[in-house]
């Protein structure tokens, strides 16, 4: 894994709100979590309700509606898969996100695999943190590319500096890909910037840095497989999102997210 962060990544990181790191993993990494995904959401849409039953981590309860063929989303599969747990778990994937993000202790907020399926729809763009149940500005993902990613297959796009200026207000993923410039109308000023990546490549985003990804107009899927992180010390904004049943109910809106078994710490200082 080729984690070594430059002074310039970094720096193009805090700019622009993304960074996109090509050779992150080697040829074997790459097929390792190939091997781990493609397992992890094979078992996962076998079971068919996912972890306790919630559909919620899942977004293939209806595999014709639209959002289910935006990208097969299964989340947290660290929690079922072992071979997904190590990778998610590696701590220099943590140390790398902590290092961009500019905190010293990293979570895991949720793993998820973005599979867009063969013809696709595009992700309309969107923010992240705002789903999530902390707010920071110092969220942060790492989507990582298993297949050649193009702007044919549904490459990411992101508004560059859109993490400065974020409010926490945000829409869904649906239809309407330009949603979002109704709350944010100003960011129609600026150039976007699209990130096709070789395999193997890692892309870190900001949890406010606005973004989507094209339609997959071929006939192959485009796999992805991402992890969002929250900073050490984030606390509970009142939002559930994925938070398990019981943990929710037993928190206050102000109480620290330092729930080991539900937010691991993978990385720290
Ligand atoms: O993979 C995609 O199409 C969208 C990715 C995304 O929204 C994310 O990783 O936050
Ligand atoms: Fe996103």
């Amino acid at each position: 894994m080729n984690d070594r962060l430059t002074d310039e990544q970094i720096t193009l990181y805090r700019d622009n709100g993304f960074v996109v790191l090509e050779g992150f993993l080697n040829a074997d990494e790459l097929e390792t979590w190939r091997r781990c995904t493609d397992e992890a959401v094979e078992e996962r849409l076998a079971s068919r309700a996912g972890v306790g039953g919630k559909w919620n981590l899942t977004n293939q309860g209806d595999p014709d509606s639209y959002y289910a063929q935006v990208f097969t989303q299964c989340l947290k599969l660290a929690e079922t898969h072992a071979g997904m747990h190590d990778l998610m778990h590696d701590e220099r994937l943590g140390k790398a996100a902590g290092t961009l993000a500019g905190v010293d202790g990293i979570r895991i907020w949720h793993d998820q695999a973005l599979i867009k399926p063969p013809f696709g729809n595009p992700t309309g763009w969107h923010l992240d943190n705002p789903y999530w149940s902390f707010s920071s500005r110092d969220a942060i993902s790492i989507w990582v590319a298993l297949d050649d990613v193009t702007l044919a297959n549904g490459a990411l796009f992101y508004i560059p500096g859109s993490h400065k200026t974020a409010r926490f207000e945000n829409v869904g993923i649906g239809e309407k890909q330009a949603d979002l410039f109704k709350v944010y109308p100003e960011w129609r000023q600026v150039e976007t910037v699209g990130c096709p990546c070789p395999a193997g490549s890692a892309v870190f985003h900001n949890g406010l840095t606005a973004h989507g990804a094209g339609a997959n107009m071929t006939n192959k899927p485009r796999r992805a497989m991402t992890c969002a992180y929250m900073p050490d010390r984030a606390t509970f904004n009142g939002t559930k999102n994925i938070l398990p049943d019981d943990y929710f109910a037993s928190l206050k809106v102000g109480d620290v997210l330092n729930d080991d078994t539900v937010n691991p710490l993978i990385w720290k200082t």
